[in-house]
């Protein structure tokens, strides 16, 4: 069936939802986006997602040219045109028409895009046996060309380790800054247990300030878990008891490989395995 896509003031059919080759989306891959959940029938973390949205806008010096609580209504309105209880919505701002130059400012309205539709997620198997991952020799943006803190729409960097990971036939790639210490993978955040304590790298490491990584962090405090956000290193991971990556796609996902080193006895760990249960009840809104 075709969906209803929200475009710039209004929701249009999806045969109707055309963007100009003049974009400098399109052209230089400048604008921002977000990747939002909806789980039964609530949207997760919305505020959160349009917070971030609005902070990568404004570092690249795009002006969205509606308020929050205009966005919000926005967002609300395309889920529901489009009946969605369980699926994803795909927030996007993109710099606008211009001309073929990258002068940004040539641009004078950004073009407003949102989608809600339903999502395709990792298979169950990869969850309950954990997942393989490799280093990529891709190194992450460094802060000072693009801060990582940004979701632009610019995602090459982070394309280079999926392909890295993919030619080696593994499903993500572990990225590391300039200075040695992990970033992220190629699109969720790291998390590691060693001794009972969850280790995550901080955000100025490289990596995006993750809304599931919040959620995680809040819920494992909340446990009795310790939290401790610093630099980790490749030796951290070969090391770690516990390795697990959160993301709104794939959520709370145990890993078990590195480089072709075990991870643990191989299979997601207990704190893994508590920490995705939660995190599955919170997004659905059951509590204990
Ligand atoms: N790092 C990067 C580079 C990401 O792109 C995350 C971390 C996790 O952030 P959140 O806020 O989602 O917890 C992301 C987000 C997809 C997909 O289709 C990827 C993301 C989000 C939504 C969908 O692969 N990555």
């Amino acid at each position: 069936m075709a969906l209803k896509i929200w475009l710039n003031d209004k929701l249009v059919d999806q045969s109707q939802a055309c963007i100009s080759v003049y974009d400098h989306g399109l052209l230089y891959g400048d604008g921002v986006f977000e990747g939002i959940r909806i789980y039964s029938g609530r949207i997760f973390e919305l505020a959160a997602h349009l917070k971030r949205l609005y902070e990568s806008a404004r570092v690249i010096r795009i002006e969205i040219p509606i308020s929050v609580s205009a966005m919000l209504d926005a967002v609300e309105e395309t889920v529901k045109a489009n009946g969605i209880t369980d699926g994803y919505i795909r927030l996007v701002i993109t710099r606008g028409i211009g001309t073929l130059g990258i002068n940004p400012f040539a641009c004078k309205k950004p073009q407003i895009i949102i989608i809600a539709d339903t999502i395709r997620m990792y298979r169950e198997e990869l969850y309950e046996k954990g997942m393989k991952v490799i280093s990529a020799c891709t190194m992450r943006c460094h802060p000072l060309s693009l801060p990582p803190q940004v979701k632009s729409l610019n995602y090459l960097n982070n394309i280079l380790a999926k392909i890295e990971a993919i030619d080696n036939g593994v499903p993500e790639a572990i990225m590391y800054n300039h200075a040695g210490y992990v970033a992220e993978a190629s699109g969720d955040n790291v998390f590691i247990v060693k001794n009972g304590v969850l280790y995550t790298p901080p955000t100025h490491a490289g990596s995006l300030d993750g809304i599931t990584r919040a959620v995680v962090m809040r819920i494992a405090a909340e446990n009795g878990i310790k939290v401790v956000e610093d630099n980790l290193t490749r030796f951290d991971l070969y090391v770690s008891d516990e390795f697990f990556l959160t993301g709104t796609a794939a959520e709370v996902i145990g890993v078990i490989e590195i480089d072709g080193r075990q991870i643990g006895d191989g299979k997601p760990g207990a704190i893994t395995k508590m920490l995705r249960e939660k995190f599955f009840n919170c997004a659905r809104g059951r509590t204990d």
